[in-house]
């Protein structure tokens, strides 16, 4: 059994709703035993400022999926929700992301999958809800994320309970 670190982010389409039904399809993975899942923050758009802000949450799974697997889950359910993706804007407006943050201590660095998520120390929408369910979080490397988050200019908003 594995635990892996999933980040979710919407700014499209009632983004909200989006995480809600995304976090529900991981929960019915057959070979997703257990999920936590932390509050939900409001955020700048990070990388391109030209878009609406984002709703971001971080999701822990216990599974059996291997590491790629668990990535074809995510990349489903994008699918699933509808979402478009524009080759021309990678950081661009989504109805719905999932990306692979931490899978255990696993290290690799593969076109298909890079793990850790290579940009995580430097986004507070991912190491804010992430400290939030492992407060203790480290890299493989040993790296600190509170540390990280530390170093960090900007903060996201935890959105409140019912809140769009
Ligand atoms: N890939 C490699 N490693 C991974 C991984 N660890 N997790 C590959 C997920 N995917 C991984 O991803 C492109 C390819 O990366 C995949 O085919 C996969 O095999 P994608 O989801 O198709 O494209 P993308 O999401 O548009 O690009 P990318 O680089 O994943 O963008 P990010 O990093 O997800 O950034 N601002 C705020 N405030 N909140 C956000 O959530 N998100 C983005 C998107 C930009 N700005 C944001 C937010
Ligand atoms: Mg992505």
């Amino acid at each position: 059994m594995a635990e892996a670190y999933i980040g979710l982010g919407a700014n499209l389409d009632q983004p909200r709703q989006q995480l809600c039904v995304a976090i529900e399809r991981l929960r019915q993975q057959p070979a997703v035993l257990a999920l936590r899942c932390s509050s939900f923050y409001r955020s700048a758009p990070w990388g391109d400022a030209d878009q609406p802000p984002f709703v971001n949450a971080v999701a822990v799974v216990e599974t059996t999926l291997t590491p790629l697997a668990l990535l074809e889950v995510c990349q489903q359910i994008e699918q699933a929700l509808g979402r478009v993706r524009d080759p021309e804007r990678p950081w661009g407006p989504r109805r719905v992301d999932l990306d692979l943050l931490l899978y255990d201590k696993a290290v690799m660095a593969t076109e298909r999958l890079t793990l850790p998520h290579p940009w995580m120390t430097r986004r507070a929408f991912v190491l804010q809800p992430l400290l939030e369910l492992w407060p203790g979080a480290r890299l493989p490397d040993g790296t600190v994320l509170a540390d990280a988050l530390a170093a960090l200019p900007e903060r996201c908003t935890p959105l409140p309970d019912g809140a769009a």
